[in-house]
């Protein structure tokens, strides 16, 4: 199901408490707890917000749990479609409105939807109940084996960490828009597909208006008409120019909206605004281009992860990080690892950050059994088509990292890879894919991606206590890349050290905040020497919880900012280094 759907129209949002309970022997669907769950004796949770810390007998739990409240739905939508979107529920979701299975969904990070009709009562009050299963195994993606035995290095929080709402459209409505943004002098071209679903039991003709607004004010007007048979869905292709348009930039981030309507039998259709900007992206000869010109990333891998809310972050943490971001300097991030929210997202394209959009296919390496396994290649496949669909219409993301540090020195890598950037292309062929390899030179599939990722911890990993010797090793690295690979731009998407807030060492040492900060200084000074690179991403923007291991005291604290924010020694030295390298170079 394609779920581009546009906010102008009716929602219900489903956000706030909802009745919770845990099920960890697995009892509620035989007990059908779906039917009519006794909420009475039910704990009551938050939600868009990860179960773990809301109270501590659930932060360790992983396996299945229980959701379920009631809303209201008005009368007058059931002479429409009623859809039940769900942005992000980890891992695995299963739906019932008053009794009635609508369906389920594998994977915590992309959004999915179900027709809700056959299951609702109109003027009265409805129950859903929503079973999730954090559950990690060989073949889940991610994948993992416990709480503390997972194969990626983050919190693997649980529930229904973003919103969840419902959608009323006409049963003749746009399923879809896409939007493709070319320059040409001093214009912009948009060249346009439009969806349209007819669910009547008769043949309808449409009138389609499709408008370019700026600040309100409609600047171009295209008119078409359609006739769609009973059950059909058609795609229009539309090209519109916008004359002297004020293209998207770092420094400019214009946003646009298209507004399309649809009318049939003089009834009032459909609306749909979907908001873009106009700018290019191309890699070429070993450059990355925005609107024609060369760009240098500089910012952060980030997480969703804070107190509280764990893998929820509301708008007033967004807020708080993007203004740390922008008065850092910073223009870029990694979604690592995994996509983020629709908010989170909407202000990079309002701030003009520059994103590269990544799947949740991280650790996908030593411990599992094959990477080429026809069940992961098709999760990894249908996560990355469901994350290009949610956000192709995004101006600020830039490009697709279609995995993290996989098992990139393994032979049959090379099948998945090929398999994911196949439907990467399908879904979206105008931007550039990656992935961020940790076999560097060892790597088999560096020819296969348009951009070189890489995360470097020499000083951290290897060369620790020694930035010397890291400095050299990250410059040859480095160096035989790019003779390897003259014609690829380089991004170094992590490089980093931890830090113990508060722990001061002279001369530096590790996890000493001086350390962090002098290593993020030595790198930075290498990937400024180097004119085939392209950007370079601390890791991480903040600390972030991550489970109990003896590598981390907790959480991995290799944030510039502690878990709540507060800055260490390293923010001074980064924003001094990002506000002296230009966006443009
Ligand atoms: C990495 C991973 C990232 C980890 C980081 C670290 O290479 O991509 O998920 O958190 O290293 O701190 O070890």
């Amino acid at each position: 199901m394609k779920l581009e759907y546009s906010f102008q129209r009716e929602t219900i949002d489903l956000s706030g408490f909802w009745h919770f309970r845990i099920d960890p022997e697995n009892k509620g669907e035989s007990e059908k707890w779906y039917e009519e769950p006794q909420v009475s004796e039910w704990d009551e949770l938050y939600t868009p917000a990860s179960w773990n810390e809301q109270d501590s007998r659930y932060t360790w739990y992983i396996g299945t749990a229980w959701y379920t409240r009631a809303f209201w739905l008005p009368e007058d939508w059931r002479s429409k479609l009623t859809l039940i979107f769900f942005d992000g529920v980890n891992y695995k979701a299963k739906v019932w409105v008053n009794g009635i299975y609508l369906g389920e969904h594998e994977g915590g990070f992309t959004q999915f939807a179900f027709r809700a009709e056959k299951a609702l009562r109109f003027g009265e009050s409805n129950r859903i109940v929503v079973m999730v299963d954090n559950t990690l195994t060989g073949k889940t993606v991610p994948p993992g084996a416990g709480m503390n035995a997972t194969y990626f290095d983050f919190f693997h929080y649980g529930g229904i960490h973003r919103e969840a709402y419902l959608l009323s459209v006409p049963k003749v409505h746009f399923k879809d828009v896409t939007i493709r943004t070319e320059i040409k002098g001093k214009d912009g071209i948009l060249d346009i597909d439009l969806e349209i679903v007819n669910e009547l039991e008769e043949e309808c003709s449409c009138n389609v208006t499709m408008q370019v607004i700026d600040e309100d004010e409609a600047i171009t007007e295209e008119r078409t008409s359609v006739t769609i048979g009973p059950g059909a869905e058609k795609t229009i292709a539309q090209q519109i120019t916008v004359e002297n348009a004020e293209f998207w930039g770092p420094e400019s981030p214009r946003l646009y909206t298209l507004r399309t309507k649809l009318a049939h039998d003089d009834s009032k259709g459909d609306v749909k605004d979907t908001r873009f900007g106009i700018r290019t992206v191309k890699v070429e000869d070993g450059k990355i281009l925005l609107n024609g010109r060369p760009v240098f990333l500089k910012g952060f891998g980030r997480h969703e992860d804070f107190p509280v809310l764990g893998k929820a972050l509301h708008g007033a943490v967004l807020r708080k990080d993007y203004g740390l971001m922008m008065y850092i300097g910073a223009n870029s991030f990694r979604t690592s690892h995994y996509p983020y929210s629709r908010t989170h997202l909407d202000l990079a394209d309002e701030k003009g950050f520059l994103v590269i959009l990544e799947t949740p296919a991280v650790g996908l390496r030593e411990n599992v059994e094959r990477l080429d396994d026809p069940e992961i290649v098709e999760k990894v496949c249908r996560m990355t088509r469901e994350m290009i669909q949610r956000d192709k219409n995004r101006p600020s993301v830039i490009m697709y990292s279609l995995f993290n540090e996989p098992g990139s020195g393994r032979e049959e890598f090379r099948n998945i890879l090929t398999a994911a950037k196949g439907e990467a292309g399908k879904a979206d062929p105008t931007r550039p894919v990656t992935f961020a390899s940790c076999r560097h030179l060892d790597d088999v599939a560096l020819d296969l991606v348009d951009v070189l990722c890489h995360n470097f911890y020499y000083g951290w990993y290897s060369n620790y206590g020694d930035l010397e010797a890291a400095a050299k090793t990250l410059s040859e690295t480095l160096d035989e890349l790019h003779r390897r690979f003259p014609d690829k731009p380089i991004i170094i998407t992590e490089f980093g050290a931890g830090a113990i807030a508060g722990v001061h060492r002279h001369p530096p040492e590790m996890w000493s905040e001086e350390y962090q900060a002098e290593l993020i200084k030595t790198y930075w000074e290498v990937l400024l020497s180097k004119d085939y690179v392209s950007g370079g991403h601390i890791w991480n923007f903040a600390d972030f919880r991550v489970g109990q291991s003896p590598r981390r005291t907790t959480i991995n604290r290799k944030g510039i900012f502690t878990r709540t924010r507060d800055p260490k020694l390293a923010v001074r030295v980064v924003k001094n280094l990002f506000t002296n390298t230009p966006t443009y170079r």
